[in-house]
């Protein structure tokens, strides 16, 4: 049985026109139809990418509400998993030429896997949980020189042509960076091969709730993280598109529910004793009001912060105190950033992917003038001029990141609005409109004449579409 399709943006009715005539053209051509349409219509795949031990797994089980990936300060992840929403709660090994083979699963964890690692290109999941149905989520190994297998199995199913075919590769469509300090240049690098733009990259500075001096210092940790992370944010303009601190740990408690009222009764015992001291017991041994075991319990869930900061909450109970962690984890932001801006820019670079699929065929078969026709309709099809201009931006950010013309692809492909997309604030009229757009159009006319790459000189040819439809000159569309 298939999942109920979402509406039909304009964008996906184009597209799933264009696949029924590809369909119309002969039966090969209707089953490569059905291969692309699976693609028009599962959720975009978000990919969790970061260093090593960067709170990766933890996140992921945040945003499931489940525990379901292994998260350790010990164990490493190996292996990357796909988790997307579906039932019965099933697992399957994706061997390295492409074969499935079933993986036992207990209680939401894999069981014993059926095949050797090293010929496993990645784990897909399905759970029956609503919170991954509008995005599939994607848990990589960490990024490190000191796990270099594992980061190759990164790479491997990521990288679109690093040592494998595509079969094996999990075609991401966004990635959620994380990092608990600056980036080093070889993760930004990394992203950098991975194909995403600023636009399907959101940063994440993670463990926000021991950033800086951490739970004891004398600024408090999230603020200070807060602050930090809109310092990365500009300095990494052209990588993410912007910077959010996650306090995973806080959130993956609060959302998978492992919080009982025993634990609230127990953090809320530990008020009253001063900061140091507290710290200095969770570190112990030593026996008191609250046994060890049960200190050893809160300090996982909660963290130091969580712990020190929590008990005052904790007397209303543990409802109240996973409330308060939700909103301390500053989960709610990057739900939201993650359901609205990254899927919407994931379904844009989804679209392109579709044309590129596309253009393949028309070079590959037969039927080539066909289906040109129907990737040329599409081409200039209004609906998907955004999904256009995204592909520009794609080139121009490989061939030549600071021309001003990726700044320019980059504006207009960002934002909503004819006057947002021409740098003018929401509200400006149809005069300051027009105006702008005229001047746009000369420029990219006179850039025209001096163009550095081929990229480029393609990019001002709709670039010069784009302005005119926006002044109302249907012939030069
Ligand atoms: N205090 C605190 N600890 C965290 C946070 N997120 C993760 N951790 C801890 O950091 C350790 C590593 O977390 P993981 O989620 O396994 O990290 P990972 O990035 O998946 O690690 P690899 O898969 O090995 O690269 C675990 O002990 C987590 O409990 C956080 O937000 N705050
Ligand atoms: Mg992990």
């Amino acid at each position: 049985m298939t999942a109920p399709r979402p509406p039909l943006d304009p964008v996906r009715a184009a597209l799933d026109h264009a696949l029924h005539a590809l369909a119309g053209l002969g039966p090969e051509l209707a089953g490569h139809a059905n291969r692309i349409g699976t693609l028009l219509w599962s959720p975009p795949r978000i990919v969790i990418v970061g260093r090593l031990k960067a709170g990766k797994s933890t996140l992921v089980n945040a945003l499931i509400g489940a525990n379901v990936a292994e998260t350790a300060a010990l164990e490493a992840t190996n292996l990357v998993s796909v988790y997307q929403e579906g039932a019965p709660a099933r697992g399957e090994a994706v061997l390295l030429d492409g074969t499935r083979v079933p993986v036992p699963t207990d209680r939401g964890r894999i069981g014993h896997l059926p095949v050797e690692p090293h010929e496993v290109a990645y784990l897909h999941r399905w759970l029956p949980s609503a919170a991954i149905r509008n995005y599939t989520l994607v848990d990589t190994p960490g990024l490190a020189t000191l796990t270099a297998e594992n980061e190759t199995r990164t790479r491997r199913v990521l990288i679109d042509g690093f040592e494998q075919t595509r079969t094996a590769s999990v075609d991401a469509d966004a990635a959620v960076f994380l990092f608990d300090s600056a980036p080093r240049a070889d993760e930004i690098e990394f992203l950098r091969q991975l194909g995403f733009t600023p636009l399907t990259t959101l940063g994440v500075l993670s463990r926000a709730d021991a950033f800086g001096e951490g739970a004891l210092g004398t600024r408090n940790p999230l603020a200070h993280a807060d602050e930090h992370a809109a310092l990365l944010a500009s300095r990494l303009v052209d990588t993410v598109m912007t910077v959010v601190p996650i306090a995973g740990l806080l959130a993956e408690t609060s959302h998978t529910g492992a919080l009982t009222e025993a634990d609230a009764r127990a953090l809320h015992a530990l008020s009253g004793i001063a900061p140091f001291d507290l710290i200095d017991l969770l570190d112990s041994e030593d026996d008191a009001s609250v046994p060890p075991q049960v200190r050893g319990r809160l300090v996982d869930l909660l963290g130091e912060y969580g712990t020190l900061h929590g008990r005052e909450v904790a007397a209303q109970g543990a409802a109240a105190l996973n409330e308060w962690l939700v909103t301390q984890s500053c989960v709610p932001r990057l739900h939201s950033i993650l359901s609205t801006h990254l899927a919407a820019f994931a379904a844009v670079k989804r679209a392109h992917r579709i044309i590129g699929e596309l253009d393949r065929l028309a070079y590959s078969r037969p039927e080539r003038d066909h289906i040109r026709d129907i990737v040329d309709r599409l081409r200039s099809d209004p609906a998907l001029h955004t999904v256009v201009l995204f592909g520009h931006l794609e080139a121009m950010l490989t061939a030549d990141p600071t021309s001003p013309v990726t700044q320019e692809l980059r504006r207009l492909v960002k934002h909503p609005t004819p006057a947002t997309k021409l740098g003018l604030s929401p509200d400006a009229d149809e005069h300051l409109i027009m105006e702008a757009a005229r001047d746009r159009l000369a420029w990219v006319h006179g850039r025209s004449l001096s163009t550095s790459t081929a990229a480029e000189d393609a990019a001002l040819v709709t670039l010069v579409r784009t302005y005119n439809t926006m002044l109302g000159h249907p012939g030069h569309r």
